[in-house]
């Protein structure tokens, strides 16, 4: 089994007990292993991404990302909800910065699970979100059922979120995208082993490593051709050599989203 970074990076986190216990569970990093920049691209906003959202405790402190998709609707990962309730989490929007106070703020008044979620590595991580209060950004549009194509080998993704910039460093104040190849099901099965479940999964990383999501990454989007794709979930630390970053396979679960995002 692998030391698998894949524990929501909550405000918890910040509490030093919690941190040292968690952290001895996860994967240690190489000794005197260079900082790896997540999303190892460069800064970004919010007003060039409306759609990327801050799920936060109730104290507006971020753990997850996520990606609205209709006003009131958030698609984020399921294990980012482990524990939540409806009044434990909000949803911010329009705040490029963690520190800062701007946007908008929502509660929650749904929560829902993918009904067959364990954990992170057996799949079906995904969950939708009803927000109390509309936002008002524009929305990103997300695949549908047929639109395997986007998963072909090689086709450039779009990762985006203020998780930490090396495995369990510090996150990041200012929203961070960066670009990752799509990686076969073959070389993610080889990396992963039977972990990664290609129905449910699909990975995203260069073969050597470097640029990756990472904790507090999580739930956020990676995209393709500017469209929802797949839904930051798990990895063996981040942006190591051999081990890409792994994200829900969105066609897999689109209708069951929609179900969601009209009901
Ligand atoms: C996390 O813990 C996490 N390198 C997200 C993505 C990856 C690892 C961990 C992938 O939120």
């Amino acid at each position: 089994m692998f030391g698998l970074t894949r524990v929501k990076k909550a405000a918890a986190l910040a509490a030093a007990a919690a941190a040292a216990a968690a952290t001895a569970l996860l994967s240690a990093p190489s000794a005197a292993a260079a900082p790896q920049p997540i999303v190892g691209g460069t800064t970004t906003t919010t007003t060039a991404y409306p759609f990327v959202m801050q799920i936060t405790d109730a104290s507006q402190n971020q753990f997850c990302g996520g990606t609205l998709v209709s006003p009131t609707k958030v698609v984020t990962a399921a294990h980012c909800m482990v524990g939540e309730t409806t009044s434990s989490v909000r949803v911010v929007g329009g705040r490029t910065y963690l520190n800062g106070t701007n946007g908008t703020v929502s509660r929650v008044s749904r929560i829902w699970i993918h009904p067959s979620y364990t954990t992170a590595t057996r799949g079906e991580d995904v969950a939708v979100l009803t927000l109390s209060t509309a936002m008002p950004y524009a929305t990103a549009k997300y695949v549908s059922s047929t639109d395997t194509s986007v998963y072909a080998a090689g086709t450039t993704a779009r990762i985006l979120g203020w998780g930490t910039t090396s495995s369990n460093g510090s996150s990041s104040n200012q929203l961070r995208t960066a670009t990752v190849p799509i990686v076969s099901d073959s070389s993610c099965r080889t990396s992963y082993g039977s972990d990664f479940v290609a129905n449910e999964m699909v990975c995203a990383g260069y073969s050597s490593g470097g640029v990756d999501t990472c904790q507090g990454d999580s739930g956020g989007p990676l995209l393709v051709g500017g469209v929802l794709a797949g839904i930051t979930s798990w990895g063996e630390g981040c942006a190591q050599a051999g081990y890409p970053g792994v994200y829900t396979r969105l066609t897999t679960f689109s209708s069951l989203v929609t179900a969601q995002v009209n009901s």
